[in-house]
């Protein structure tokens, strides 16, 4: 099937989708993303999304192009050019063509691109078993250096703590921040329960503020259980009972080794379960219709 990308107002074949070498965006980094998912024919907090792009855009002083609503559209077109119903959505903003300097002041003009594909997602043995995960040497940014909350398109310090990961051949890395607290995985939040209350580190760690995380806070409480924003170190997290990773591609996916160390019974925990099972029921629910 072909697929057809959405740059700068045009559709091209993915095959012949280019952008110039001259792009800050590839030189330097300079952009911003977001990662999104479509289920069932709705795009799942499109507008939540788009908020954090802006917001991350306006962090660089990156005027978009495009007003929220025209985006929108886009992204929706986008789909309905692709046939897609159940999809991957990936939104990138970059700095746009200047010169071989630094000065994002000669890139006249921000470059806008929207990627739609099918979803590649962990194997559902996974969230049937839990994965087995390791922590990186590796820290999370320092805010004051490089916020993580701007989502922006250099990932260089979470792909070094993904190749850790890799190497200890383990699917994901933990990252701690420079005093030790945990901070996240390299695409997605964490969360442990521990003595039935849910505990997830706060902003101020230093992490992404993940629109699934934020999902996952509301449905606990819904559920009653009981939520705390609270830093905690690596010998708290692996006395946990349970453990879960939370991200637009991994969804909700259970953790059940850290280090070595068995999280609670060695197998995804009841809160874990209860969350993921009322998060697939939200993904079929709610959402932005694409048609
Ligand atoms: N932390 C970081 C550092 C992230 O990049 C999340 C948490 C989860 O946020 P959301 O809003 O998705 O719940 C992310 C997510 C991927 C992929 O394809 C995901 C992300 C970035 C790059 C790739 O898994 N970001």
């Amino acid at each position: 099937m072909s697929l057809w990308v959405y740059i700068d107002g045009r559709y091209v074949l993915k095959e012949e989708a280019k952008i110039s070498i001259f792009d800050h965006g590839f030189l330097y980094g300079d952009g911003v993303f977001e990662g999104i998912r479509a289920y069932g024919g709705r795009v799942f907090k499109l507008s939540e999304h788009l908020q954090r792009l802006y917001n991350s855009a306006k962090a660089i002083a990156l005027k978009i192009p495009l007003k929220e609503e025209e985006l929108k559209e886009k992204v929706l077109e986008t789909l309905r050019k692709n046939n897609l119903t159940d999809a991957y959505i990936r939104l990138i903003v970059s700095r746009g063509e200047g010169d071989l300097g630094l000065d994002p002041h000669k890139c006249p003009r921000a470059s806008v691109i929207i990627i739609t594909d099918k979803i590649k997602i962990y194997p559902e043995e996974l969230y049937k078993k839990g994965l087995a995960v390791i922590t990186a040497s590796t820290r999370r940014n320092i805010p004051s250096a490089l916020d993580p909350q701007i989502k922006s398109l250099n990932y260089l310090n979470n792909i070094l703590a993904k190749i850790e990961a890799k190497l200890r051949e383990a699917p994901e890395a933990i990252m701690l921040n420079k005093d030790d607290y945990v901070a996240e995985c390299t695409g997605d939040n964490i969360f442990m329960v521990k003595e039935k209350i849910l505990f997830t580190p706060p902003l101020g760690v230093g992490i992404l503020k993940g629109i699934t995380r934020d999902v996952v806070i509301e449905l606990a409480r819904e559920e009653n259980v009981l939520v705390k924003e609270e830093p905690f170190t690596l010998a708290t997290l692996y006395g946990a009972e349970e453990c879960f990773l939370t991200g637009t591609a991994a969804e909700i996916i259970p953790v059940t080794r850290v280090d070595g160390r068995v999280i609670g019974r060695g197998e995804p925990g009841i809160i874990t379960k209860k969350l993921i099972k009322r998060f697939r029921d939200l993904t079929l629910r709610e959402g932005v219709p694409i048609y």
